[in-house]
């Protein structure tokens, strides 16, 4: 239970934290093995698994393999409430508000709320923004809610605050899975300047100097996982390019 303790913390510091998303349906024990030695190499902070779709049932197994191999935190990111493991060590607990979904928003909590509980994972709350990224991406599509305007920052901030004065631990803006656009960076400045919450930003970053640049603009966590997909050596530099930020004085 130090997951969220750790993201604030590193908040204060102005250490930048990177994430690599890990998506069950696309990786099998060898390929995971090489992520798992990539990823301790480089440094990465986290591990997030999940996906908007989990077609195979392998969740368990993936984040056994994972937690057997290194120390890097393993939390879940789940498309649905089905997609739980006990053996990760967290959870983010999603809402999407940025859409209007009331499945989304709180319905589905209220399904599995005895069975997220009984998991004994750190839970922890997210306001989930979906953000346009320029086309239709798995998220977009399966939330059956429209994404938020990819240059509206006035409503990206007001959501945050929202999201953060409802209690919730994180906020975490996302243009989905492979999004030909990702965020803007003065989107991402204008919500962390509002909020105090740690911000995680995700959706189809694909080069070092982005990351870089999402940092400086106010991200305190970098989710990748498309890019990293189609070439595992990125790794590297991505966590480089992240931990490359100076922190505060
Ligand atoms: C998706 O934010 C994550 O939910 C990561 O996106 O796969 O495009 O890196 P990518």
């Amino acid at each position: 239970q130090h997951i969220y303790k750790e993201l604030q913390e590193r908040k204060q510091k102005g250490q930048k934290s990177f994430a690599v998303l890990i998506d069950p349906d696309k990786v099998d024990p060898p390929a995971i093995e090489q992520l798992v030695k990539l990823s301790v190499d480089a440094g990465v902070d986290y591990f997030l698994v999940g996906g908007s779709l989990v077609i195979s049932n392998q969740l368990d197994e993936v984040v056994q393999q994972i937690k057997a191999a290194c120390d890097i935190p393993v939390i879940l990111f789940p498309g649905s409430p089905s997609q739980i493991s006990k053996y990760a060590d967290g959870l983010l607990y999603l809402s999407l508000i940025s859409g209007r979904n009331p499945e989304l928003l709180i319905g589905q909590h209220v399904i599995s709320a005895p069975f997220v509980k009984q998991s004994g994972l750190e839970i922890i709350s997210t306001a989930y923004m979906v953000v346009d990224g320029g086309a239709p991406t798995t998220v977009s599509y399966i939330s059956n809610a429209a994404p938020l305007p990819s240059d509206k920052n006035e409503i990206a901030m007001c959501t945050a605050m929202a999201g953060e004065m409802l209690g919730m631990k994180v906020v975490y803006m996302d243009a989905g899975s492979g999004a030909k656009r990702p965020i803007s960076e003065s989107m991402i400045q204008a919500v962390a300047q509002q909020i105090e919450a740690p911000l995680i930003i995700g959706g189809g970053i694909t080069d070092p100097e982005k990351a870089y640049r999402n940092c400086k603009a106010g991200a305190d966590v970098i989710v990748i996982g498309n890019a990293i997909e189609k070439n595992a050596t990125l790794i590297k530099e991505m966590a480089a390019a992240i931990h490359s930020v100076p922190v505060k004085a």
